[in-house]
């Protein structure tokens, strides 16, 4: 071990992680890699091809270097909607190498939406790729606060040409801010999860390589984006931390874009959610693929039901490990394993990780019997910027409430219950009914609605409308449509109604609020 790492010690059980007194985590990630004699072994691969370890660190000190000359100081917030690519990695490393935060951004969202999180976070600058150019600049142009840099990528990289590769870590511990993530909230205001340097060795470590099992011999490829904290210790961290090799997919993770990336690039692991696991079992019906490079898959994000569990095992004769997950614990604290999976549930308590389950008196629940979950471990979070109000609601004496209900059973497995919340998860992201209900009042017919989960035919949960129109008279299927489009054109695709049913009038208590549990079926 070198200075600036950490030491692993696998003979403890979970794992002792040691860290160094001066500890940024670009070293261990990144640098170490050089020193193990990886240099030229490929860390990324994609159809803009390959990009050895080597390469690898060598731009991550020239992109360091590149946001250093725009300007960027340590500890600015450096905002990043960029799609999968190598990219992706050069900016993250190379802004925590040189001190900076980097933040990466969902880039399904809307210009509405980048407005809000470049006023919250009170970022220097925001990297983009230039398909997300009109509406990150539109965003950029209407934030209120001081200027931002905007970086096109392919401008960053220009100058990364011209940059120096050597770039001296910043000073930095193991307990230090080192990135952001945002998550939604109900009220559509997301909150900005501030981790620390170690976080990412937490879940590689207790996560990836204790429970998983990822390999120095893997190719990782997950379907979820890296922006996400799913993807980004799937696609990234993991990988790294394994010394393993990742592949990325810049574009949306159909069922046939994934069958192509894993029949090209033949990776051993692949991650999914739910909604692609049901979509590929569709796909599967009429098309053949080869998945035989593949010996493990994995879910998250939201339930993955047993049927479709089942339905994937017997098609494809691999295993889904459900787990789950969540962007303050940054990845993956309750999971099904190899050789361990009850279908169904979520699994059973990753080592290294502590939950519990509580009573709506605040006492624990007995085996058997539902309540509020809530996991301890070291890659949690240590509090929401700018929002003591959520921290201290959410983040109470090292322990994590998930906002989830659960039942632990006899065997220790847990089973997903439901959100405390009205939050919704479709397609494994989150999904505010309160945004959709404003976006739906804004059409021109409509006095008032209300949108809850339903589940499709796979058990999955999608939004669903309920809409009460100025004039009865005008329901129709047409005007459903009309308003399905409206939800689509103003809010982030994934987020439109897919049933819009009209009805009379709203279930409301006598204070006027909405009883979504009453239009909830079943
Ligand atoms: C729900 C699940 C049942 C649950 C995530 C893996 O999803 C992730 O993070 P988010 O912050 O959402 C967290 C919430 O999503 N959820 C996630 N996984 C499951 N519910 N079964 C599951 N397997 O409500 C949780 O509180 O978007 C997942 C790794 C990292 C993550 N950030």
């Amino acid at each position: 071990m070198r200075d600036h790492t950490v030491a692993v010690d696998s003979a403890q059980s979970p794992t002792a992680l040691t860290f160094a007194d001066n500890f940024n985590v670009a070293v261990p990630f990144i640098d170490r890699h050089i020193d193990e004699g990886r240099a030229d072994k490929v860390a990324i691969r994609s159809v803009a091809g390959e990009v050895t370890y080597g390469t690898l660190a060598a731009q991550v000190n020239r992109c360091g270097n590149a946001l250093a000359e725009l300007g960027i100081g340590r500890g600015d917030r450096v905002l990043m909607m960029v799609k999968d690519c190598a990219e992706f990695f050069y900016v993250f490393w190379g802004a925590i190498k040189a001190g900076m935060v980097p933040v990466p951004i969902n880039t399904l969202l809307r210009a509405h939406d980048y407005q809000y999180m470049i006023e919250d976070s009170g970022c220097t600058a925001v990297v983009y790729s230039p398909e997300f150019a009109t509406e990150v600049q539109e965003a950029m142009a209407s934030a209120a606060g001081s200027p931002v840099h905007g970086a096109l990528i392919d401008a960053l990289v220009e100058r990364m040409g011209r940059a120096s590769p050597e770039l001296e870590p910043a000073p930095a511990k193991a307990e230090d801010d080192c990135f952001w993530l945002y998550s939604s909230g109900t009220t559509g205001r997301s909150k900005g999860a501030v981790h620390r340097h170690r976080d990412m060795v937490v879940t590689s470590q207790l996560y990836a390589v204790d429970t998983l099992g990822v390999r120095e011999d893997d190719t990782c490829f997950s379907a979820a984006k890296l922006f996400f904290a799913y993807g980004l210790g799937n696609g990234m961290t993991f990988p790294l931390w394994a010394g393993a090799t990742s592949v990325l997919h810049p574009g949306p993770p159909t069922p046939a874009a994934t069958f192509e990336v894993i029949e090209a690039f033949r990776p051993t692991l692949f991650y999914g959610v739910p909604t692609l696991y049901a979509a590929q079992l569709q796909a599967l019906e009429t098309a053949n693929p080869d998945l035989s490079s593949v010996r493990l898959c994995v879910s998250a994000g939201e339930a993955l039901p047993a049927d479709i569990y089942r339905r994937w095992k017997d098609r494809t004769g691999l295993d889904i490990l459900d787990g789950i997950g969540s962007t303050e614990a940054l990845h993956i604290f309750i999971s099904n394993r190899e050789g361990d999976i009850e279908p169904g549930t979520s699994g059973r308590v990753v080592p290294g990780y502590e939950a519990r389950i509580l009573d709506e008196n605040g006492a624990e629940a007995a085996v058997g019997d539902s309540g509020q979950l809530l996991i301890r471990g070291d890659s949690t979070a240590g509090y929401y910027w700018n929002n003591p109000e959520k921290t201290n609601a959410t983040m109470v004496e090292g322990w994590l409430k998930t906002g989830d209900t659960y039942i632990l059973d006899a065997d220790g497995y847990y089973h997903y219950c439901g959100r405390d919340d009205d939050m919704l998860k479709v397609g494994g992201i989150w999904c505010s009914p309160f945004e959709i209900e404003a976006r739906i009042v804004e059409h021109p017919k409509v006095l008032e609605a209300a949108v809850v989960g339903r589940e499709d035919d796979d058990q999955l949960t999608k939004p669903e409308a309920h809409v009460v129109l100025k004039d009865p008279e005008d329901a129709s299927d047409d005007l459903a449509r009309d308003i399905a489009e409206h939800c689509k054109a103003g809010l982030a695709k994934y987020k439109y109604p897919r049933w819009v049913n009209f009805v009379d009038g709203l279930p409301k208590t006598a204070t006027g609020k909405i009883q979504r549990f009453k239009l909830r079926q079943g």
